[in-house]
């Protein structure tokens, strides 16, 4: 294992109690506990409280514009598969501006893995509704409470045939942390999806709110996250019990194997043909 203190960065501007705190910590002993150096991996990110994660770790990272975290991790990652790309969003970020990203990346199953902070509000822009907002649930911009039901974004993943699907809590940082090094060493597209409370916007959906609904999942009877119905049902399930842990599971070739490019290497270390200046003088 290697010292947490490896991917220590800057000092955090989130609101204290913030479940953003939970996910930094389970996911850097992830990181440690897989001995996954600084140099090794990158974080991509979007705009968004989420968006702030990779500036407090140690690492490389991109800083995408808001939505677009997946089409950029995706680039990083046919640029140079040998760098392990861990894409980070919001719920806003990924299920709204960037859904159509997330629908592209199922199809195509990038070896990578999509963190979704799940704070069922946008947080940044000061606590309006987000696509995961509970039906009902009232902001200064929706007083009369979100008109439409939640977007079931874990069994669109399912019905879509993601490689892998799992969600936690960041109240839960032991079970977190597996589920992090289980995202990050599984072949291909892998979404967690983690709750992530929202102290000063989200007064509904606070810890105690989802402390008295999540249950693990794979100790239930009947755990089988390589049946894809079953895993639909539970990827559905929402309200007083909501499932955490792996939920599906789903072998099949990645993106980068699909490429027939890739096969001589990470195009970094490829050498083209020709100069790229001459490629590019073609379309000028
Ligand atoms: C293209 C674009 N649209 C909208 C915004 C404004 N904006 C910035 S952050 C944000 C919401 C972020 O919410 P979410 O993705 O849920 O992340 P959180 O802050 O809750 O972590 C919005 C709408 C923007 N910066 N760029
Ligand atoms: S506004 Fe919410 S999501 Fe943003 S730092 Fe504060 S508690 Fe966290």
């Amino acid at each position: 294992m290697l010292p947490i203190d490896l991917y220590q960065g800057i000092e955090s501007a989130w609101c204290p109690g913030c479940g953003n705190f939970g996910m930094l910590k389970a996911f850097k002993h992830a990181l440690a506990e897989l001995e996954i150096r600084p140099e090794a991996f990158v974080v991509v990110s979007g705009i968004g409280q989420s968006g702030k994660f990779p500036h407090y770790l140690k690492c490389n990272t991109f800083n995408g514009i808001h939505g677009r975290t997946l089409p950029v991790a995706t680039g990083v990652r046919l640029t140079n598969h040998e760098l392990k790309v861990v894409a980070v969003a919001g719920d806003g970020d990924c299920y709204g501006e960037g859904g159509n990203h997330l629908l592209a990346a199922l199809r195509r199953n990038p070896d990578l893995t999509l963190v979704v902070h799940n704070n069922q509000v946008y947080a940044l822009t000061k606590g309006q509704a987000s696509p995961t907002s509970d039906q009902g649930y009232k902001t200064l911009l929706q007083p009369h409470g979100v008109a439409y039901p939640p977007l079931h974004a874990l069994a669109l993943a399912v019905a879509q045939d993601c490689s892998w699907v799992g969600r936690g809590f960041a109240g839960k940082i032991e079970h977190l942390t597996g589920l992090y090094k289980q995202a990050l060493t599984h072949k291909g597209f892998a979404l967690l999806e983690v709750l992530q409370p929202c102290v000063t916007f989200n007064k509904i959906n606070t810890y105690q709110w989802y402390q008295q609904r999540v249950y693990d999942v794979e100790k239930e009877p009947g755990y089988d996250p390589e049946n894809e119905l079953w895993a639909y049902q539970k990827a559905k399930e929402w309200g007083e019990r909501i499932p955490i842990g792996v939920i599906y599971r789903n072998p099949r070739p990645t993106l980068e194997e699909m490429q027939p490019v890739l096969k001589a290497g990470p195009l970094a270390r490829q050498q083209p043909e020709r100069p790229v200046r001459e490629l590019l003088s073609d379309f000028f």
